[in-house]
């Protein structure tokens, strides 16, 4: 007997820019992720203006499977997935955004791809938004700087709750909305929210205003989705990298607790409807005077979210840095290196048990089901001379975490509904754009610079799920 629940989701999790392709196929409208260079560890991706010529923008083929999900679902359904995590391009549905009518062509990809997943028993599991707004709506209103997007953001969710009610079930409004606690860089506030920042910008008070507007769109498209089906399960989508203090030295401690808040403050808008009160204080502090309605606060409460669906690669640590009393949280600096604990080799600090940690810090808080939706181990794959892929670091570490994950519910008994690895089928990095990181049980030949085939074969960590999915979590 297997100690998950029966149903329990096994799964696969992408996100539409970095596996579709066909960037401009279908009447696709140009995304923020088609304006954006491939990086490396430690060489971040450039954002251009607008798409240039002579520029690599791998998102523009990433892996195709705009023409290949056919055969791509039917590797799936022999891996065994009885769910698939992905998101709906939102520039397919509205290319620039702002238009009257969604765009049809669109709409019939992913009826397409949603009925070629039910066929085998894959249930779609959707994210609206990863990392993906229209590029237009960067152009024109400056991204979530502006309050106009809650109305372009739910609208789009409108017209996929409505177009896909009898196909979907389980929904996420933001990818990773909480990424953009770290500002202080270029990547998260354009990825997350379209924000290209001026010289001399107070970028956090930015980032804030633009959280406040993504969160209100959130709970306006939860209470839309629930008016549309009441079956519908509806969640946030955060990414969890818990910040240990580095001793116990109380000063770490508290640090910990106030660098968790300013990470996590999110998910308590998300999940109870309102801001939390250190919020309040940090923000009134601060003298940012944000653009908040009292309609936003009621929409606040309206639309609190069903689940939450999260992503877990890596812990953080902190020191205190002599910043009490207040102990402001900056994460492009604050954050050291964790002596307990190994990295990939992008530095991400390898913690199965914080993966335990984290359910058991949600579960407190919340009192909601989890749904794991991302977590797996990025690396460079080598093809031996008999054209296998030896990936046992990969298997290693997926272990160790479904191992944790399972000790969460057996000893901690804690609800979850879910595990889709991320990127389960190789595909674009988000962080670098590269092809090298690597994080499937499913090769595809294709390297940074663009160039190979894209034929698809299976690594034997594929074997490895197959065998864990068919036991419940028991065959590890
Ligand atoms: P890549 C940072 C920290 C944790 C998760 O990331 C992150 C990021 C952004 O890089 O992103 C999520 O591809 C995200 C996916 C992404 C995946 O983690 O940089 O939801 O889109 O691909 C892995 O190795």
């Amino acid at each position: 007997m297997s100690i998950l629940r029966e149903n329990f989701l096994w799964g696969g999790a992408v996100a539409a820019h970095q596996l579709e392709g066909g960037w401009d196929q279908g009447g696709k409208g140009v995304s923020v992720a088609d304006v954006m260079t491939v990086g490396a560890h430690g060489v971040p991706r450039r954002i251009t203006d607008g798409v240039l010529q002579g520029e690599n923008y791998p998102n523009h083929e990433a892996i195709d499977f705009y023409h290949h999900y056919k055969e791509d679902v039917k590797l799936f359904a022999d891996l065994g997935l009885n769910c698939f995590r992905t998101s709906i391009a939102w520039t397919r549905i509205f290319p620039n955004g702002d238009e009257a009518e969604p765009n049809e062509e669109g709409l019939q990809f992913y009826d397409d791809l949603f009925d070629e997943c039910l066929k085998y028993g894959i249930e779609p599991v959707i994210t609206l938004s990863h990392f993906e707004m229209p590029y237009h709506l960067v152009t024109e209103y400056g991204g979530w700087r502006n309050r106009k997007m809650i109305d372009f953001f739910a609208k789009f969710a409108r017209v996929c709750f409505e177009r896909y009610k009898d196909k979907v079930r389980y929904w996420m409004t933001f990818n990773e909305i909480n990424n953009q606690a770290n500002y202080a860089e270029d990547f998260a506030p354009f990825t997350n929210s379209g924000i290209k920042y001026q010289e001399g910008e107070d970028r956090e008070k930015i980032m804030y205003q633009a959280a406040h507007y993504e969160l209100v769109a959130s709970a306006q498209a939860v209470k839309i989705g629930h008016e549309i089906n009441p079956d519908f399960q509806i969640g946030c989508m955060i990414a969890m990298c818990p910040i240990y203090p580095y001793s116990c030295d109380p000063k770490d401690m508290m640090m910990s607790v106030s660098a968790m808040q300013k990470r996590y403050w999110f998910t308590d808008v998300h999940v109870r409807g309102h801001y939390p009160s250190f919020m309040e204080n940090y923000l009134a502090r601060k003298g940012f005077a944000l653009d908040i309605t009292e309609q936003d606060l009621t929409d606040l409460t309206q639309g609190c979210v069903d689940y939450i669906g999260f992503s877990y690669y890596m812990s953080f640590a902190i020191k205190d840095h002599e910043k009490g009393p207040a102990f402001d949280y900056d994460e492009s600096k604050d954050l050291v290196k964790n002596p307990y604990v190994e990295a990939s080799d992008w530095g991400w600090q390898i913690d199965p048990l914080g993966l335990r940690y984290a359910m058991n810090w949600f579960n407190e808080r919340y009192e909601l089901p989890l749904f794991i939706v991302e977590n797996g181990f990025g690396a460079i794959d080598e093809i031996e001379p008999d054209g296998t892929i030896n990936d046992q670091y990969r298997i290693d570490y997926l272990k160790a975490h479904i191992e944790m994950m399972k000790e969460a519910v057996e000893f901690d008994g804690i609800p979850l509904i879910g595990y889709t690895p991320w990127g389960f089928i190789d595909l674009v990095s988000a962080g670098t754009g590269e092809m090298k990181k690597r994080y499937g049980f499913i090769y595809v030949d294709k390297d940074n610079e663009g160039q190979g085939t894209l034929k698809r074969f299976k690594k034997k960590s594929f074997d490895w799920y197959q065998q864990v999915i068919k036991s419940n979590g028991e065959a590890l």
